[in-house]
Order: structure tokens, then sequence, then C-alpha cells
């Protein structure tokens, strides 16, 4: 269990596992190597002012091939899992059918690789890069893109299922769906209420059939998906501020944990967006395979939202929520990292018991958590990240208070390994325990992998 020790240590149960985080378009890099085919993010960084400088996923860490290197520096900070993504595109470059053998090989050598070092592989198996020609079909807003996505986890499955130790068939469908196809701040760029919905319910689909697939194939591991889920608060207690909170709520939580813990889509959403749809593309028996069991819920979570509802008939034309019109976010009061997102932990400790209130006991672990700040490389060649130290050890801190609570929180992940391609913002912003030099692709521990290290091998965190 998480005890306070008499050194005045935070002690987390010697199962927990010590993980970090990346995702394959962020890392890889070698995107036209072994058959590759191309995915939306390829297409959406191609296209003029889409992405911070101009920034692109073509080259990044250069991972696909210092993979080896990459899984010595995680065995150096003595991790005990690792969460990755595998890239559609490498596995099926039409996306539907024909199995690319080059492409499934690299995941092979990686989580042997893993294994070797006495790491847990973690593959998430949809972390944004649709294959573009499955867009091209109308990526999510098409039915048919959840059945392919469900052929592809079987051929992965297939290869991998007997030494991947947890599964996430999805990474945070909210931003796919809103981001994806509703504002168009992510790729493919599309915008529309409506699309945005449709893709989330063709996501929540693919989850379901997913998990089906890994069932079929018998896989060892665990079988998951992961929620970028938060704690969403009312600026005062004001009834039309509360109202402003679950209608957020609704649309950033409930609307994914609804139908895959209780085969349902939460009534209040459904009558908030029936002003833009019918919902008619939820069909007959879909939320029975959504809600096909897991055996456990991932979170990832990086703030809270503190929401009020705005004077009446201001409209927010580029909020990615359907029925968020007359709501304003507001910053909690704080210390901001280098995204402007909010430190505050304890909208993590918030998030993790509120699961387990509502939606059961279950096993959790938080598959992302961490900060983006400007590193700046010593004269020594270190890079001192005090402020990234303090938001992990803050956040721990979080888990660790869920964990004497009761939650059975199980594992935390930090975002990310190494610096990377953070999406819109290309590289302009580092997530890292481990710095990346883009010219030399050299990497570097920063201080807060060395102090990472030290939780690892002590199991445990300053109070
Ligand atoms: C995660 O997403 C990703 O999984 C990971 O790939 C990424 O690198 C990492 O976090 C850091 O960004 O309402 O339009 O202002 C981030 C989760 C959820 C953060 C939505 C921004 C507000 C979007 N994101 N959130 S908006």
């Amino acid at each position: 269990t998480a005890v306070r020790t008499t050194e005045g240590l935070l002690a987390f149960p010697s199962t927990f596992w010590w993980g970090a985080a990346t995702a394959a378009y962020q890392i890889e890099g070698s995107v036209e190597a072994d058959g590759r085919t191309p995915s939306i993010w390829d297409t959406f960084s191609a296209q003029p002012g889409r992405i911070d400088n101009g920034d692109t996923g073509a080259h990044t860490t250069g991972h696909y091939t210092r993979y080896r290197e990459d899984v010595g520096l995680m065995s150096s900070i003595g991790l005990s899992a690792y969460r990755f993504s595998i890239a559609w595109p490498r596995i099926r470059p039409t996306g539907g059918h024909g199995v690319n053998e080059a492409g499934l090989g690299f995941y092979d050598r990686l989580v042997d690789e893993l294994l070797g070092a006495g790491i847990r592989p973690v593959a998430t198996l949809y972390h944004w890069d649709l294959p573009q020609e499955l867009e091209d079909a109308g990526g999510w807003t098409n039915r048919d893109t959840a059945l392919r996505f469900a052929d592809y986890a079987a051929v992965v499955a297939q290869r991998l299922g007997d030494r991947v130790a947890m599964w996430n068939t999805l990474n945070e469908p909210w931003c796919s769906a809103f981001l994806g196809y509703g504002t168009g701040g992510h790729a493919p760029g599309r915008r529309g209420h409506v699309g945005a919905l449709t893709a989330t319910h063709h996501l929540l689909l693919g989850h379901g059939l997913a998990v089906a697939a890994l069932r079929a194939a018998g896989v060892t591991g665990q079988v998951s998906t992961a929620l970028n889920a938060g704690a969403v608060r009312p600026l005062t207690d004001d009834p039309a501020d509360a109202d402003a909170a679950r209608r957020i709520d609704g649309l950033l939580n409930r609307i994914f944990f609804d139908p895959i813990l209780r085969g349902a889509y939460p009534a209040d959403v459904l009558r908030d967006t029936e002003q833009l749809t019918d919902w008619h593309f939820v069909r007959p028996g879909d939320l029975a395979t959504i809600s096909a069991p897991v055996d456990a819920i991932c979170v990832n979570y990086y703030q809270p939202d503190l929401v009020s509802a705005a004077p009446d008939g201001e409209l927010d034309h580029g909020t990615p929520y359907p029925t968020a019109q007359g709501v304003r976010f507001h910053p909690t009061p704080g210390p901001v990292t280098h995204m402007g997102w909010s430190v505050d932990p304890t909208g993590l400790r918030d998030l993790l018991l509120r699961i387990r209130r509502d939606y059961g006991d279950r096993p959790l672990y938080v598959t992302e958590n961490g900060a983006a700040y400007e590193d700046r490389i010593g004269p020594d060649g270190g890079i001192d990240d005090p402020e990234r130290i303090a938001y992990l050890r803050g956040h721990l801190a979080a888990v660790h208070e869920a964990i004497s609570a009761g939650v059975d929180l199980r594992g935390y992940f930090v975002w990310s390994l190494l610096d990377n391609f953070e999406w819109a913002f290309g590289f302009s912003r580092r997530f890292g325990l481990i710095h990346v030099d883009y010219d030399t692709l050299a990497r570097t521990v920063k201080a807060s992998g060395h102090w990472y290290r030290a939780a690892i091998a002590r199991g445990a965190i300053e109070a």
C-alpha cells in the first residue's frame, strides 16, 4: 500500500508501474521507411500555417533508428513500464487490407528490446495517426473506419499479443474528435460540431470492436483505453456556473466514460446536443459493443478546467465543445507551464476519486502526466528543470493521496520520455525527461530524469 514513512517520504506500492510515455508520430521520424504510408498528420503538417514554424514529424527524434539507445536510457532511469504507440500506417499501408511485415517487425524488435531490459511494454493502437487513405474515405466520420481499426488491431494482437503488458485501444479520443473534426486544430483539420460528435461515436465503436479483436486473439496483457479526462470546476456556486461545468464535464468526460463503463450515452449530453443532431449514427447494438468489459481505465491528466456561464449572447466560435456557447474558461490562479496550462495537482486527485465514486472500484492508471518548460542547457552540459521536478513531484503526491484514500491506482507514466513533436506546437514545446538536440539528435537526461530515477530506485518521493 501507499504509506508515509518515518523518513518523511511518500512510499508507493512495490507493484507500482513507474513509466514514461511517447507516441509514434511524435518521436519516430523515418516516415517513408519500410513501407510506411502517409497519415493525416503528414498531410496536415505539410499545410502552411497548421504547425508552429512549419515543423513536421518527418524526422523528429529519430527514434525509429535509435530505439535501442532509447531503451538503454529508459533502463538507466529504471522505468518499469514504457507506453508507446503503434503507427497504423506502418502496419496496414492500405488502411484496411494487406499486412506490412516490415512495419510490424519494428514493434516486434522494440517489444523484445523492452522485455530484455525488464520494462513492461504498454502499446497504444491509435495515437492520432490515421492512414490518409482512410481519411480520404471520410476518416472517423465514416463508420467503416471503426471496422478497419478492428482489423488492424487483430493483426497487431496476433503478432505482439503474447508480450504486451497492457493495451490502450485509443489515446484521447476527445482530441481526435473535437480537435480533429471539431475545431480543426489537429489533423485532419476539419471543422464542425456534428462531425465531431459523429467521430466521437465511431471512435468509441472502434474501441469496442478493437477490444473484441484483442480478446479474440487471446492477448495476455490487460485491455484498456486512455482518456484525457479532467476535473471540471465551476467558478462560483451560482447555478448558472454549475450548469456550465455540467455541460463541459458531459462533453469531456461522461461522453466517453458512460458508453464504455455503463453502455449508454449521458441523457443530458443527448439533450444538450439535440439542436445539432439526433445521433442517428448510433445503431442498435453499438453500445453493447462499446461497453465490452475492459481490465483497467487509463487517464491522461494535465490540468483542471475552471468554467463559468458567460453573459448572454457571448459566442465562442472557436470552441471544441458543441454546447459550450455561453461558457467561459478561466485559468486556475497560480503558476502555468510553457503550454499556458495551470499547475494544479488537486485536479488529478479529484479526478481519480471521482472515477471511483461514479464508475466503481476498478484498476486505474495515469498514462500521461507532465509539463512543458523552456529548458536551457547549462555551462556543464546539464539541464536544470526544477519546475518540471516540482510538477511531477506534486502530481505523484496527488496520486499517492488517491491511493491512500483507497483508489486502485496501479501506475503512472510521465509525458514524455523524450522531447518530441508537440503536434500543432511543433518542436517549440519540450515535455521530455530527456532533452533532444534536434540538430545532432543527441539525448541528455535532464535533472527531472535524474530525479525520477532516484524516486523509482527508492519507490518513494519526498513528502
Ligand atoms: C496529450 O494531449 C497527448 O496525448 C500527447 O500526445 C501530447 O503530446 C501531450 O498531451 C501534451 O500536449 O480546448 O482546444 O484548448 C493533450 C491533452 C487536451 C491538452 C485538450 C489541451 C485543451 C484543448 N489536451 N486540451 S482546447
